[in-house]
């Protein structure tokens, strides 16, 4: 065996147990009791220690491109090794189809600009931003993506679809057997807001908040779901933010729809309280924070299973490229980092803080995004055969979020000062040990594209 992780407890979304777990090459060998007289060139005693899947990230942003020009300040190296630091193995990126280009193209050369580059595995959700190519949609299936983004808003930057392209969008994924995922936003309420704020000379970052009101989610949400049930299509809701989003997921469910749903630990611990003072600007990102109702709110249904999943909408930008707090609202690029600290915040938050078991934060984290998106077994789970992606936590290691123990490229993060109780001390991948006590040491660039599989993916 290469490595043997003893004495630790292992997590799955079945349950908990103590165990040892064999790896040889980048797979789980075996899950023993006791003594097996194996040999292996390591062996971790995992002691009061939690043995989980490695996490799966199925919202990130890696050198995010507008008009072909990158913005965000991550590459995907950094990126992803910023994320194994923080336990994440797989993330699923975006293929941003540029208007009027066809998305195979945008796909192929995304893809040859990660290949390269990722620590850890990854897979792309393809964006469509206008309803030309429609035809493309069988190769990029067969090439492994199982998820077709749209947008209902950001017409000002060419991305968004109307209802009529939306519904033949949703009709055709259907037909060649994919899901979609909806960026929700009611796009001309926006637009209204944002011009009546500026109009008026209110600037401040507060005002992102104001332009963007809960209706603004509720509609958009409440449109594509009706979409959805004519089409019959699954519907994935990206970063659901406010009470009536989540709700409306409930009531989906409840009346038998294909619909799952994610928020994002932002949503969960900050409110629009940040936008406040001079550092308001870096918190600004789309759709915005909202009020400590609405944290409750989805916190409740993060609880009893509505929203299926935790991502990051991970969109890293410097202060210099936020403008330094200098720029009106509107023009403040949106994005904040939070891979790495994912994890640990959302054990603190929902194992410390709300109870949760283990096994439901697993659920969460790691394995009901890879059943959604295909990934599963061979990812978010712990069984022989699968891949050895797994995190080593501790579960009582206090850390304060300070930059020096993050592994960003920029010298801001959301949560910086919080305290947490559990923090993952050591990732494998594949089998290699990729970051053990919060350095990076393992091979940079061995991760791998991931075929996504909608014929797969589980009803969640
Ligand atoms: N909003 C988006 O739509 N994408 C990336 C980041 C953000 O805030
Ligand atoms: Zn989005
Ligand atoms: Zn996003």
């Amino acid at each position: 065996m290469d490595l043997i992780i003893k004495n630790g407890i292992l997590i799955d979304n079945n349950g908990c147990y103590q165990a040892n777990l064999a790896i040889a090459e980048g797979k789980i060998k075996a899950i023993f009791q006791g003594n097996k007289n194996f040999q292996a060139e390591r062996v971790i005693d995992a002691s009061k220690k939690m043995i989980f899947p490695g996490v799966v990230d199925t919202h990130v942003h890696f050198q995010l491109q507008d008009l072909g020009k990158i913005i965000s300040t991550d590459t995907f190296a950094s990126g992803t090794q910023a994320a194994a630091c923080g336990g994440v193995t797989t993330v699923i990126d975006f293929a941003d189809q540029t208007r009027g280009i066809s998305p195979l193209k945008g796909f192929n050369e995304r893809k040859k600009n990660a290949d390269s580059q990722v620590a850890i595995d990854y897979s792309l959700h393809v964006s469509k931003t206008d309803i030309e190519f429609l035809d493309e949609i069988p190769t990029l299936i067969s090439e492994g993506v199982a998820s077709f983004k749209f947008f209902t808003t950001y017409s000002w930057r060419n991305l968004d679809l109307n209802d009529a392209e939306l519904l033949e969008l949703f009709q055709e994924v259907k037909k060649c057997r994919g899901m979609v995922m909806g960026h929700c936003e009611n796009d001309s309420m926006v637009i209204n807001y944002r011009d009546t704020l500026i109009l008026e000379g209110k600037r401040d970052s507060i005002f992102h908040a104001h332009s963007r009101p809960h209706i603004v989610e509720e509609e958009a949400i409440q449109r594509v779901m009706l979409f959805a049930k004519k089409t019959g299509i699954h519907l994935h809701l990206a970063h659901i933010t406010t009470k009536e989003g989540s709700d409306l997921l409930y009531q989906a469910k409840q009346q038998g729809l294909f619909v799952t749903g994610e928020t994002c630990p932002h949503y969960l611990l900050l409110n629009e309280r940040e936008y406040k003072g001079p550092e308001g600007y870096l918190n600004l990102m789309s759709p915005p924070l909202r009020h400590v109702k609405d944290q409750q709110a989805l916190l409740k249904r993060v609880i009893d299973n509505t929203i299926n999943q935790i991502t990051t909408d991970h969109c890293e930008f410097s202060r210099a490229s936020k403008g330094n707090g200098e720029l009106p609202f509107h023009q403040v690029l949106n994005g904040i980092p939070g891979i790495e600290t994912s994890l640990p915040l959302i054990h603190d938050l929902m194992i410390n803080k709300h109870k949760l078991t283990y096994p439901q934060l697993i659920s969460l984290m790691s394995s009901k995004p890879a059943k959604i998106f295909g990934l599963y077994p061979q990812k978010g789970s712990l069984r022989i055969g699968t891949d050895a992606d797994i995190v080593i936590f501790d579960p009582c290691l206090e850390k304060r979020i300070t930059p020096e123990i993050l592994h960003y490229s920029i010298d801001w993060n959301p949560f910086l000062g919080r305290k947490v109780i559990g923090w993952p001390i050591m990732t494998i991948f594949r089998g290699h040990i990729l970051c053990e006590n919060g350095k990076f040491i393992g091979p940079q660039n061995k991760g791998r594209y991931l075929k996504c599989s909608y014929k797969k993916a589980l009803r969640c």
